[in-house]
């Protein structure tokens, strides 16, 4: 019986396929959107199919019920058995590469006879590409980094895709009978921008109860062989869940142990060793006698250590740190109180002016700044020095009805101006000079030699008006590495000019992360926690960021997002002295 995951395939591949033999776009789309639907369930599909259910599922009509029906009842379906005799399954693997669409795709199937990845690998790494009609030397290396990548990147989630599954899972185990705790463990406790699967952590006196009660949840498909502790379990949407039990009195240890990360225990571990004792999810054993823990605290307290929050469990020096007495004290959510990038329908969002000031105000925000983008190739709707002006006036007729109307609310304007691949801006110093906060991003040419790349950022942060480094290695998560940069010359160039770093919390970008921003900070450079919202509802996405800064170690001070409007647009002295 097929899960959900290779049914959400399917249907995902009856769209690529559709758009490789140029089909009706209306029914690829309604494929996709119906992909999307399918992707999200975390129960069985099987059992909504016997129930009759599937076209209740939003974007899930009947034809494509009747197909999920099939693929389930007979494990196929005549209408995918004879779409995909027309497409050779290898290029379908070709769609997924970034770079290609199915246009290209169909050119590289009919013209150059390639059909599957591995023969993509060979023609890019042979140079054999860039002669192809609409290809070239820059799109054949981008295309050869991100097959290198799609082979190498291990089937890692999103933190935003793993983070709705996990709070579906803890209340679907909490409401088991004999469960007196559960939460989030592992990778997903500590925040990471990705994770592997989904630890979980359960307090039970019933064990073996739990354990056979697990099987029978909604969204489990089915579970690996027992293996003392921890209980692995395949979810119906294809991703993993590891549930670690514990009877309720060790649950510090426990929890402590199953968060990780494995190098913190490790070097718990050790410390526990100088004393002759030894530490594992049970608790510490000295002299063959166990000392439970009932919280973390006391795990902690016993080492004569201060708690460590999850985010900083690395392993990357905290605990001499916390020995120290200099571990940070870390951002807060509600220390944010405004968000300084994102776009509106003047450039690519989705909202107004106003519509993104009210998503704002709705968050409790003081003041946010614009940015959208800047005129420059590719980007459609670019704001240049004409377009700007016009919307300073929008801006200053919302500022004048906030204040009218007794809110203190302000809105700035930013902008996100591209950095050319040369290091200089898309748009002319004079413009960025009247604009309240302009954060400079590189969006084209991120695979620069080293070199490069670096010069290319450097140039930007020097530049007097440039405020805000946006995304500074313009890494996308699980489809594109970042630029090859000597981060330790950017950090440095930002230190002498004051130039502030962005942590994108765009769920996708997550970017800088953990060991830069700690670097950054090291070096004394400032940073800024923004959404690079496209929608309203993206705003409320600023968490992901502020868990990523708090990886990093940052204080809220740290972060201009919780500084005074005043001191805001104090950052601006340096172009305006100059
Ligand atoms: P991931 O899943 O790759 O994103 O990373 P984690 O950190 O979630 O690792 P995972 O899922 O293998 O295990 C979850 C936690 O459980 C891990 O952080 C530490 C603990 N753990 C699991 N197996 C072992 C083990 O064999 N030794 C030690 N020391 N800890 C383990
Ligand atoms: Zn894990």
């Amino acid at each position: 019986m097929l899960n959900n995951q290779e049914i959400t395939q399917t249907i995902v591949d009856i769209a690529d396929a559709m758009e490789v033999l140029g089909e009706n776009r209306f029914r690829v789309a309604a494929y996709r959107r119906a992909a999307d639907t399918l992707g999200a369930q975390t129960t069985s599909l099987a059992t909504l199919h016997a129930q009759g259910d599937l076209t209740a599922l939003p974007g899930v009509g009947e034809g494509i019920a009747g197909i999920i029906g099939e693929l389930l009842d007979q494990g196929h379906a005549p209408f995918v058995d004879e779409l995909l005799t027309r497409v050779p399954p290898g290029l379908l693997d070709i769609l997924r590469v970034p770079e290609i669409g199915p246009k290209s795709a169909a050119r590289l199937f009919h013209d150059e006879g390639i059909t599957d990845l591995a023969a993509l690998q060979a023609a890019a790494s042979e140079g054999r590409l860039r002669a192809v009609k609409g290809f070239g030397a820059k799109t054949e290396a981008r295309i050869l980094a991100a097959i290198n990548l799609m082979l190498t990147s291990t089937n890692r989630l999103r933190l935003i895709d793993a983070l709705p599954v996990m709070d579906t899972l803890v209340a679907a185990i909490g409401g088991l009978a004999g469960v007196r705790r559960v939460v989030p463990a592992g990778s997903l406790r500590r925040g990471a921008s990705t994770v592997g699967d989904l630890n979980l952590l359960l307090a039970t006196d019933d064990i073996t109860g739990v354990r056979a009660a697990l099987r029978q949840l909604p969204q489990v498909a089915g579970c690996d062989p027992d293996l003392g502790d921890v209980f692995g379990l395949q979810l119906h949407n294809g991703m993993r869940a590891g549930v670690a039990l514990t009877p309720p009195e060790q649950w510090g240890s426990a929890l402590v142990y199953w968060t990780g990360s494995r190098e913190h225990v490790t070097q718990l571990q050790a410390l526990a060793a100088e004393r002759g004792w030894s530490f594992d999810a049970r608790g510490f054993t000295v002299a063959n006698s166990l000392r439970r823990c009932l919280d973390e605290d006391s795990v902690y307290a016993a080492l004569d250590l201060p708690t460590i929050i999850p985010e900083l469990r690395e392993g990357w020096g905290e605990i001499a740190a916390a020995q120290q007495g200099r571990l940070p004290t870390v951002i807060e959510p509600g220390d944010i109180h405004a968000d300084l990038h994102w776009h509106t329908t003047w450039s690519d969002g989705k909202g107004s002016l106003r519509e993104m000031a009210e998503a704002g105000r709705a968050l409790g925000y003081a003041f946010m700044s614009v940015a959208d983008h800047s005129a420059y190739l590719g980007v459609t709707g670019g704001l240049d020095a004409e377009r700007l002006r016009q919307q300073r006036l929008e801006i200053d007729a919302l500022n004048a009805e906030y204040g009218a109307s007794g809110a203190s609310f302000r809105l700035l304007q930013g902008c996100e101006v591209d950095i050319l691949p040369d290091g200089a801006l898309a748009l002319p110093d004079d413009v960025l000079a009247r604009l309240d906060l302009v954060i400079a991003s590189p969006h084209v040419a991120l695979r620069q030699p080293r070199e490069a790349a670096t010069a290319r950022l450097v140039r930007a942060i020097n530049n007097p008006h440039v405020d805000i480094i946006g995304h500074p290695t313009g890494r996308l998560l699980n489809t594109r590495p970042g630029a090859d940069l000597d981060m330790a010359q950017v950090i440095a160039a930002a230190a002498s000019t004051g130039t502030i770093l962005e942590v994108n919390a765009g769920p996708e970008r997550l970017d800088l992360d953990a060991p830069h921003i700690r670097a950054a900070l090291a070096a004394g450079v400032r940073l800024t926690i923004n959404t690079d919202a496209h929608d309203p509802r993206h705003l409320a996405g600023i968490s992901l960021g502020v868990t990523t800064a708090r990886r990093g170690g940052a204080a809220a001070a740290d972060v201009i997002n919780t500084w005074e409007l005043a001191q805001i647009a104090g950052i601006n002295d340096r172009s305006a002295s100059t």
